[in-house]
């Protein structure tokens, strides 16, 4: 990579890891607060510190990363030009201008409205606006993207991209479909409204506006996390990619699925027809069928590779597995954590299991399993090795060690947490409150001991996030001089050829298309039509309801 590159990139891990820490110290906070053990100094509201918590954490640290991760991706692949170049650090401006846009306001108290930012809840403008410059620069990243594999192609007629590039564009293409859905309702709805020229807002047409692009985001999420699975750590173990056709099949899938499903996250939401929301549970389950080919594959990769380095009998290929290796280590847990993970998402997609986890504190054990652990912790064993290879240092002895370490610490603190947050849930918890007796009633003290245990939990939790920007300071600044692999694996030599048809982009992105259209375009009128009178779907400017 060149200097170029390396700065790119970065700029986005920067703000990546200066996100982790403030948030990570939102997070301690909340648990401390919630438990009881503290109360929060200088008028500082519950909701102000969950806002921070959520805004930056889940949408500042994973955009940013993820942004980041993916040029450098598309530098060590199809390469970039001097002029994409421009637009790239183009798009990195306007998304740091957003994002301290609204991080202003939320810590001014003015927008604690959390990072789903559901209405009623109101907040200052610029919070809207902020937002949507980042979604206007995570644009240009998108089109940047788009470019670069479209000059490589042009340049190599006939040839399959590489495997790396072609992830890279389904993840920003997903990206790109689903942000027009949060942009329509920020633009449409939220801006005018906060600014006062529109006096009311349809709760019901931003919520789903909303959940139509907050669904594909943990997708968004969770696609760099697969990159490095599927391309990466076969790599590090020695091994070669198990089937580069599954692999990007796969990605199809998720683009295909992971639109079409947002009312999933509605289940209990009245005002919408009971029979798309089954229909959009039946396209949810079929978001899984990618998750579980990428486990069969990861399986098969271990065992391929251990038994070709002669290790026998039913679990030997385990055995052969780099341990003591954080670039797979770190990763490791976050797949093995994705076990669990996923079995919760499957119970929150079956509409009658959601009845009994629906806004209560399980729903928050599933993200913190999710993107919390599976990817986070993928994101960190990147992180071992990319900021090196950028910043031209080797990852030393001591910090694959104190890696290892941090590894344990997030699993053991998240274990403690997100398992106390799920059995909690299914004792009725609530999500999203702050410390309360709720009156002394019985079901409430049951909780308490829970509660307990996630305070416990954050501050282990805390300690490995300290672990891990120490890591990244001396991997920036101060690791010795050197050069590290940037490791991305090869196919097997005697795999069958990727049918060309995978990239016919006109094919998927129609088909993701119409099934959008499929699943929205009905319910989507039905909502408008029986919006209440008084208020209309999109009431601007004053005076038109
Ligand atoms: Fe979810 C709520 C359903 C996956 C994140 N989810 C959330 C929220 C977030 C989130 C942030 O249907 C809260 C939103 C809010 O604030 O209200 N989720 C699912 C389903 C899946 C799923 C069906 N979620 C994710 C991922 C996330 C994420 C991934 C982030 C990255 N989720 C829901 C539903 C709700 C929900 C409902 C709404 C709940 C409500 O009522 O509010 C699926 O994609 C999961 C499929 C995954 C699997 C696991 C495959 C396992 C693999 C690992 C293999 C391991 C190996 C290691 C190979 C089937 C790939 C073995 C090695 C050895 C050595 C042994």
């Amino acid at each position: 990579l060149t200097k170029f590159d390396s700065k790119l990139t970065m700029a986005f891990l920067y703000v990546a890891f200066i996100s982790l820490l403030i948030g990570g110290l939102m997070g301690l906070l909340q648990t401390l607060v919630r438990s009881g053990t503290l109360e929060l100094p200088w008028g500082i509201d519950y909701y102000q510190v969950l806002t921070v918590h959520g805004v930056i954490l889940g949408l500042v640290l994973t955009t940013f990363f993820i942004i980041g991760f993916q040029y450098a991706l598309m530098a060590k692949t199809v390469g970039i030009s001097k002029k994409q170049g421009k637009y790239a650090w183009l798009g990195f401006w306007v998304m740091l201008i957003g994002t301290t846009m609204s991080a202003i306001t939320i810590l001014l108290g003015k927008a604690s409205v959390l990072y789903t930012f559901y209405a009623p809840l109101k907040a200052h403008p610029a919070f809207y606006i902020g937002l949507a410059l980042v979604v206007v620069g995570s644009w240009i990243a998108c089109f940047v993207n788009f470019r670069q594999l479209y000059v490589w192609k042009k340049e190599h007629k006939g040839e399959k991209s590489p495997l790396l590039s072609f992830m890279v564009v389904i993840n920003m293409l997903l990206w790109f479909i689903a942000t027009l859905g949060v942009a329509a309702t920020v633009l449409i709805q939220f801006i005018p409204w906060s600014l006062g020229y529109a006096e009311t807002i349809n709760v019901l047409v931003s919520r789903t506006l909303f959940w139509y692009f907050g669904h594909p985001l943990v997708y968004f999420w969770l696609l760099p996390a697969y990159m490095a699975w599927y391309a990466i750590i076969p790599k590090i173990i020695g091994g070669k990619i198990f089937s580069d056709s599954l692999a990007r099949l796969s990605f199809v899938l998720f683009l295909m699925f992971s639109i079409p499903v947002g009312f999933h996250h509605q289940l209990t939401e009245p005002g919408i027809d009971p029979t798309w929301k089954f229909i959009q549970v039946v396209l949810t389950f079929m978001v899984i069928i990618p998750s579980l080919l990428t486990a069969f594959s990861m399986f098969a990769m271990f065992e391929i590779t251990g038994r070709r380095k002669g290790f026998k009998g039913l679990f030997g290929w385990f055995k052969h597995l780099p341990w003591k290796d954080v670039r797979f280590f770190a990763p490791m847990v976050g797949m093995l954590a994705f076990i669990p993970a996923g079995t919760g998402g499957i119970i929150n997609a079956s509409h009658q299991l959601n009845n009994v986890i629906h806004n209560t504190i399980w729903v928050t054990g599933h993200f913190h399993l999710t993107v919390a652990t599976t990817v986070i912790l993928t994101f960190f064993g990147i992180s071992y090795w990319l900021i090196p290879a950028l910043t031209g240092r080797k990852l030393t002895f001591k910090m694959n060690k104190l890696g290892i370490i941090q590894t344990i610490i997030w699993a053991v603190g998240m274990s403690i947490m997100s398992g106390a947050m799920h059995i909690q849930g299914l004792l009725g918890a609530p999500r999203r409150s702050s410390y309360s007796t709720y009156g002394g009633t019985e079901q409430a003290t049951d909780w308490i001991g829970y509660q307990m245990a996630q305070a416990i939990g954050g501050s282990i939790l805390f300690i490995g996030i300290i672990l891990m920007v120490y890591i990244f300071v001396n991997l920036t600044f101060f690791a010795p001089k050197g050069v590290e692999e940037f490791p991305i694996a090869e196919e097997e030599s005697d795999a069958e050829p990727t049918p060309m048809f995978l990239e016919n982009w006109k094919l998927w992105v129609g088909l993701t298309v119409a099934l959008i259209l499929f699943a929205y375009t009905i319910p989507f009128i039905d909502i408008i039509q029986q919006s209440p009178p008084g208020s209309p779907p999109f009431d601007w400017p004053i005076g038109n309801s």
